[in-house]
């Protein structure tokens, strides 16, 4: 059975994070695994506060866990303070991870910022070069390629830099552009675009559950191109199956 590991926080409501994470793994047949980076105290109404872990609280959990276990895929998610942002850097290092798929969360559909203001740098410098993938919304690509987007060809532009940083496949979302949305791979060569319905409303973590199908189906052994189209069909599923459980934002049904 393949293995992916999930870097992220926790998400209590289980609709975004390493929660989502793991079900969304679970559900196309992976065994996931997963480090814990920090932990939120949320609802569908409100994201009310965030705990990082210390730098020896995350070590201790990848030290511990991949002496045993050897994950085929890996995903990143919300990873919060620098200081993390290293010890995960050193880890996929010396643990040798592949198949990275960084998802770089920012902030949160509730408004929240994931990240701490002096973390993207790194994050951008000297996570992305690791990865095989990132998976961007259009808000996330224009702050770290600080271009701003409006139309298509700036998505273009957009991955065409992040290319440069030296991320192999691009995924940029385009959920937010103004005309249509439309999402497009980037694999230094071409762009590959997938055109969708708009779907109205907000949900809740469609860019974990869109970066843990993808690392899954990369790790099943599909292209970055195929796995790109499966992602896609997979989380429109989990949209449109969504419920109101709560009191606020729909949480997507895996
Ligand atoms: O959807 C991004 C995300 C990732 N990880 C955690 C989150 C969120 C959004 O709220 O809470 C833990």
């Amino acid at each position: 059975m393949k293995i992916a590991l999930t870097i992220g926080a926790s998400d209590p409501t289980s609709g975004a994070g390493i929660q989502m994470d793991l079900k969304v793994f679970h559900s196309l047949g992976i065994y996931g695994i997963s480090v814990i980076t920090a932990i939120t105290a949320q609802s569908t109404m409100e994201f009310s506060s965030i705990f990082p872990l210390k730098k020896e609280t995350i070590n201790s959990q990848f030290e511990t866990l991949l002496k045993d276990l050897k994950p085929h895929g890996a995903k990143t998610g919300m990873i919060y303070s620098k200081e993390a942002i290293e010890c995960v850097i050193e880890s996929i290092k010396k643990f040798n991870i592949k198949n990275i798929v960084v998802d770089p969360v920012i902030t949160s559909t509730l408004g929240a910022k994931l990240i701490e203001n002096n973390a993207l740098e790194i994050l951008k410098e000297k996570l992305l070069p690791l990865s095989t993938a990132v998976t961007a919304n259009i808000p996330e690509a224009e702050l770290l390629t600080k271009v701003k987007i409006k139309r298509i060809e700036d998505i273009y532009e957009a991955s065409e830099r992040l290319y440069q940083i030296g991320t192999k496949f691009i995924i940029i979302k385009g959920g937010h552009l103004e005309e249509k949305a439309i999402d497009i791979l980037y694999d230094g060569k071409e762009f590959h675009k997938i055109e969708g319905e708009r779907i109205p409303g907000e949900f809740h973590g469609t860019g974990c559950a869109f970066s843990s199908a993808f690392v899954s189906f990369l790790c099943k052994g599909y292209n970055p191109l195929e796995a790109f189209k499966a992602s896609k069909e997979f989380v429109k599923k989990a949209i449109e199956n969504s419920l109101k459980l709560g009191h606020g934002i729909n949480l997507l049904i895996i």
